[in-house]
């Protein structure tokens, strides 16, 4: 029997309805391979919790999580706290100190799903955003001075280290061997961003000599937004920097049916310390508490921590109960269903079970 130590963080608004959709759908898929046990310990950390403590988590929170093997997440966010302050206080200490820096997230059409883009089907939209993950635009080095006066100064600077570069490009190439993607496409924006931007370029195609295979390209990120949308059937592996990423990925995720069924993996590759698992969705306060948040973008998420974890059937069989439920019109709202959360995770865990047997 392997046991799996899974640190559960629901967070804020939808989060603590999809997660334990999540977990349910672990256990069942737990219970049908026989010899996969997994052990949850849950964490409040939110944006709630500040309200009470005054921070995301407590001081020892790295510790807490480091000795687990995986961190199935929820979502970060909610009014009451400032964004910058809950994702600066919860995620991305947790992506940094656990060097995440490779984050990936499939843009992947399933059938059953609609995409917005006319006469697009599933064979049209498959590829995979890698983000760098642990530094890029996102960066707290800069500074205000003169606040709140006619002289105010704001700078914020970008921090593009050649080994964080270097290794996100790698892992992208790297990937896309695996996957057996026929191309890597870099998102740059060289033209207007005159210093670190070309440097992402001269990375990206030193990087490109070493996998002579596959074939390479970049593209200004504006002009990549509007081909995401236009040749969506073009990409095998795309790869960004932090902010670059963060914006695609929303892109991604709608062009394939609906920001509630994106996924993603936070990974250290390495795994020297946990990786983490979470939907590409936020807590969606709309929402919260009608029972209708669709619970795919957290299942997918688990099946993406089955696979990092060596569990590469049990990723593939969740996928396929997914599809099946989708093929069915088993459907949340946003995907223009009726289903409820708790309607979805049931059909998903049956499906889970007749495959199986
Ligand atoms: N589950 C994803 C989530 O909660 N995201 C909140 C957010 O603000 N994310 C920004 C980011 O991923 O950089």
């Amino acid at each position: 029997m392997k046991r799996f130590e899974i640190a559960v963080i629901p967070g804020d608004g939808i989060g603590r309805e999809v997660v334990p959709a999540g977990q349910k759908i672990l256990d069942v898929v737990g219970e049908v391979h026989g010899g996969l046990r997994f052990r949850y310990k849950s964490y409040p950390w939110s944006c709630a919790w500040h309200l009470k403590h005054g921070k995301m988590m407590p001081d020892d929170g790295l510790r807490r999580l480091g000795d687990s093997d995986a961190i199935f997440l929820g979502a970060v966010g909610f009014p009451g706290v400032p964004d910058h302050v809950s994702l600066w206080g919860l995620l991305i200490p947790i992506r940094r100190g656990f060097q995440q820096y490779a984050c990936v997230r499939p843009v992947k059409l399933l059938p059953g799903v609609r995409s917005p883009l006319a006469w697009r089907g599933p064979k049209d939209i498959d590829f995979i955003v890698v983000r760098e993950n642990n530094e890029g635009e996102y960066s707290s080095m800069g500074g205000r001075i003169y606040s709140e006066t006619p002289h105010e100064v704001v700078t914020q600077l970008n921090l593009f280290t050649r080994r964080g570069t270097e290794r996100i490009i790698r892992y992208a190439f790297e990937l896309a061997r695996k996957k057996r993607k026929q191309k890597v496409t870099s998102a740059t924006k060289s033209n207007g961003i005159i210093f670190s931007m070309p440097f992402w370029d001269e990375v990206f195609w030193q990087i490109a000599r070493e996998y002579p295979g596959i074939a390479a390209e970049q593209m200004h990120i504006d002009a990549l937004a509007a081909r995401f949308v236009t040749h969506p059937q073009n990409f095998g592996v795309v790869v960004g920097s932090n902010l670059f990423g963060d914006i695609l990925t929303d892109l991604g995720a709608a062009i394939a049916g609906s920001i509630g069924i994106g996924a993603s993996a936070n990974l250290n590759p390495e795994k020297k310390y946990p990786s983490c698992f979470e939907p590409v969705h936020g807590s969606a306060p709309d929402i919260v508490g009608k029972g209708i948040a669709n619970p795919l973008g957290q299942i997918w998420s688990g099946a993406l921590m089955l696979e990092h974890l060596g569990f590469a059937a049990a990723h593939d069989l969740v996928l396929k109960a997914m599809i099946a439920v989708l093929d069915a019109g088993v459907k949340t709202p946003d995907l223009g269903g009726k289903a409820r959360t708790a309607q979805v995770t049931a059909a998903v865990a049956r499906e889970i079970r007749r495959l199986a047997h």
